[in-house]
């Protein structure tokens, strides 16, 4: 069953002993970071603090901080199995006889269950404050020694493009500024940025309602952070993941919906051209990303749950709780890919890398420059454009193994000739490109080199023992006393 909201899915961490309630002080200025930091690489438990010092909040971190949790999370014993599904989805035949008709039908209940469902109302309402409120009470994360201030963390973050009426939600981090003021720093290249362009170019108003909820059912949190086509709802995303629809309930200030089962939610607008410094912050790259200039969040009003508990995370030097949402990206995204991408067999973006630095692709290589051909393709394909550094191997180097990917890799290229560098879109956080978003990129075709690529040495094998060999030894391995 999937979970209903934030406190059902915290039950059933606690009971399979993957979460610890922190009864003491503990203060969200540094401290909470220095404990979220340790647990997760440690790979401890989640963590639920039940006295956030200076709030009366409880705030939870590291909900989805392990292979684990992040199954608990989508409820399924591996990524995979929602990989499977999409691609069940997508090669779906036209039934012939009655037979496949039939077997279509739960196709057609995962479907249904799918879309986001409209209600009248739901727990993130039952408080509800026009007035007379501040974000000061809740216990928001001020992360590292550098960042400049406080920084909602865990956001999901509602608008809708203008033009098609769509809705978007994306995760983007909020700098407090005041009581009732925030940043939103979403970058350039994602969703809500490019609804708040086309509303600018439109003229037709002076402000951009945005909405933004915090803490939710795990799926529904998760969704916000999923690299989806603009036109994708991440809630109908949800849906299908969940098996059941997010119930979305109207906001009192603007039309914009947001998830019903909610802890809290931040009603606002953004003036149109108002923009202010924002950051640093200590980011997922492991290093603070500086300071620039992004919109100011203004918030109407508040509503929430009588007795809500506020979601957070900290990123930082990897790996964090984000390494573990990617690899769930990963490994959910993997199907879709290879609709445009056959050749491809798999895909790792190791911790290090920081999910844009570095992407190991392993291809199954049948024409010449096929390696040239899919490092493009990751270029020009959605947020994968970002990746810096783009490794391709043949499909019989394992990409999960980076040590492996990394030994045949180098013995593999003659550098001058299997180096393409290309320049382009660059992901905002990185700091060492000439401006920002704009920058090189750099591929590495590692796969066997052929006579039609212009290679006309022999390519020597990679060396294995005869399995004869291998299960003698095996055998008398004990008698050695090993
Ligand atoms: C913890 C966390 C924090 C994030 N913070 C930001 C952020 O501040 N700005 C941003 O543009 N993307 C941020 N992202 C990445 C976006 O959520 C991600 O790119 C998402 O796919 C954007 O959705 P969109 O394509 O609908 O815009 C963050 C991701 C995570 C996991
Ligand atoms: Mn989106």
């Amino acid at each position: 069953m999937p979970f209903d909201d934030l406190r059902t899915f915290l039950r059933a961490l606690e009971k399979e002993k993957e979460l610890v309630r922190v009864p003491f002080e503990v203060d969200p200025y540094l401290e909470i970071t220095e404990f979220a930091d340790r647990a997760v690489k440690q790979q401890r438990p989640a963590l639920l603090f039940e006295k956030p010092k200076g709030s009366d909040v409880p705030l939870v971190i590291n909900l989805f901080a392990s292979m684990r949790r992040m199954q608990i999370a989508l409820d399924v014993g591996d990524a995979e199995e929602i990989a499977a599904r999409i691609s069940g989805f997508l090669q779906m035949q036209k039934p012939e006889s009655l037979v496949d008709k039939l077997k279509l039908l739960p196709r057609l209940k995962e479907i249904s269950s799918a879309f986001p469902r409209t209600v009248k109302d739901g727990p993130c309402k039952e408080v509800v404050r026009h007035e007379n409120f501040s974000i000061e009470e809740f216990p928001i994360l001020h992360c590292w020694p550098g960042d400049a201030g406080r920084f909602i963390t865990l956001p999901m973050v509602f608008s809708r493009n203008p033009e098609t009426g769509k809705r978007n939600c994306g995760m983007y981090r909020m700098q407090v500024f005041d009581e009732r003021t925030t940043g939103m720093h979403w970058q350039k290249h994602k969703q809500g940025a490019e609804h708040y362009r086309r509303l600018v170019a439109e003229g037709k108003q002076t402000r951009m309602p945005v909405a933004v909820a915090i803490g939710a059912d795990p799926v529904t949190m998760f969704s916000a952070i999923l690299p989806l086509p603009p036109e994708i709802d991440e809630m109908l995303f949800a849906g299908f993941v969940r098996g059941k629809p997010v119930d979305m309930v109207k906001c009192e200030t603007s039309e914009l919906e947001v998830p019903a089962n909610a802890e809290i939610v931040l009603e606002g607008h953004l003036e149109l051209g108002e923009l202010r410094r924002e950051g640093p912050f200590g980011d997922h790259t492991g290093f603070y990303s500086l300071d620039d200039n992004y919109p100011v969040f203004h918030i109407d009003c508040i509503t929430q749950r009588k007795k809500p508990v506020y979601a957070a995370t900290i990123v930082g030097p990897p790996p964090m709780e984000d390494f573990y949402m990617g690899k769930a990206i990963e490994r959910i995204f993997l199907p879709l890919m290879r609709m445009q991408l056959p050749e491809v067999r798999d895909i790792c973006m190791p911790a290090e890398g920081v999910f844009h630095n570095l992407i190991l692709v392993s291809i199954r290589k049948s024409y010449p420059g096929q390696a040239r051909k899919v490092m493009h393709a990751i270029w020009g394909l959605g947020q994968a454009m970002f990746s810096k550094v783009v490794i391709v191997v043949d499909e019989d180097v394992d990409v999960q193994n980076v040590p492996e990917v990394a030994w045949k890799a180098l013995n593999n290229i003659d550098p001058e000739r299997d180096i393409e560098f290309v320049h382009g879109p660059i992901d905002s956080l990185d700091h060492a490109s000439r401006m920002p978003n704009y920058g090189s990129k750099m591929g590495v075709d590692a796969t066997t080199k052929w006579p039609s690529e212009g290679f006309s040495r022999r390519w020597p094998a990679v060396i294995e023992m005869s399995s004869d060999v291998k299960s003698r030894v095996d055998s008398l391995w004990k008698r050695a006393g090993l």
